[in-house]
């Protein structure tokens, strides 16, 4: 039998590799009466900001050929009742729970850490630095190397625990930017967040989400997200957690071959309720086939 665990830096132990992907469980509650969310090595929060966001207004999602692109806008309850109304049911979740934090300046981002340091069943953090939604905020701080190094490092006196940042592929390059978490101090990077999209529709010929260009997710941004995460990973030594566009469990085998240690479930939840289940299942039964016993002997194990 494959042992599912797996270690993403000294301080964040998975039962197995499968994360939910931000922005789509809500806090742990939303999908909860139709998936069962114990399968899964750790929840990561939707974008918690200090202040409660109304987000963008509708249409704000709309289907792809291959995915699907949405304009959130960083709609959440805020901080202050994510930790009021959450934390009785998260406390009790057998997985890790990581809260992934946004905001509109430095200061807020640093605001909201502190009041989740309150919490201790929170493992630890995913700064999200990479929104492609927002006027302000979000991506402003992910795609320049000299704003993100000072921010990381503010992040990193804050906090002892698993500090990890969500990088965008709508940059030059992510491997700038991902030694720059590895310089300040972050445990580990995400990536990737959405790819920007746009669809328009041709007979009121209007953008089918209302900021028109929004992020791209889905099976059609997988090819992406690998190709980073190869590049990414012959760059830095800090683990990598992938996200982007993951279907299956042959998937995840390849994310972890790429160079990834565990990875983010997030579209494909919205059409097969059950993929935590079948991946799970088809880890053990590749762990078997391939007579591998453990995660850490697929990651970056491709030949590339
Ligand atoms: O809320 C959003 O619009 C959103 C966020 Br915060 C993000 O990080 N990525 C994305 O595709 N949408």
């Amino acid at each position: 039998m494959i042992d599912l665990s797996t270690q993403i830096g000294p301080k964040l132990h998975l039962k197995n590799p499968i994360l939910t992907a931000s922005g789509t469980f809500g806090y742990g509650d939303e999908l909860a009466d139709l998936i069962d969310l114990s399968r899964f090595g750790g929840i990561v929060t939707k974008s918690l900001t200090l202040h409660p966001r109304a987000g963008n207004p509708s249409p704000r999602v709309t289907e792809t050929t291959a995915g699907m692109i949405n304009s959130i806008g960083l709609a959440n309850i805020g901080v202050d009742a994510f930790i009021e109304q959450k934390s009785e049911s998260l406390r009790s979740f057998p997985g890790k729970v990581i809260a992934n934090i946004a905001g509109r300046t430095e200061d807020e981002y640093a605001e909201t850490l502190k009041k989740l340091e309150s919490q201790e069943w929170i493992a630890g953090y995913e700064m999200n630095v990479s929104c492609p939604n927002v006027r302000e905020g979000g991506i402003e701080f992910g795609a320049k190397p000299e704003i993100l190094d000072r921010i990381v490092e503010r992040f990193r006196g804050l906090t002892d625990r698993f500090l990890m940042i969500k990088l965008s592929p709508n940059v030059t390059d992510i491997r700038i930017l991902a030694e720059v978490c590895q310089k300040r101090g972050a445990d580990a990077v995400s990536m990737i967040n959405t790819v920007y999209g746009a669809a328009i529709d041709i007979k009121t010929r209007k953008p089918l989400i209302n900021t028109v260009i929004g992020g791209l997710s889905g099976p059609a941004i997988k090819p992406i997200a690998v190709a980073n995460i190869i590049k990414t990973r012959r760059a830095v030594d800090i683990p990598i957690v992938g996200v982007g566009g993951i279907t299956c469990g042959a998937d995840v085998v390849e994310f972890l071959l790429a160079g990834a240690s565990a990875v983010e479930l997030g579209t494909v939840n919205f059409f097969n309720l059950n993929a935590a289940a079948e991946i799970l299942e088809f880890l053990e039964e590749y762990g078997v086939a391939q007579g591998i016993g453990s995660i850490a002997e697929l990651v970056g194990k491709a030949k590339v």
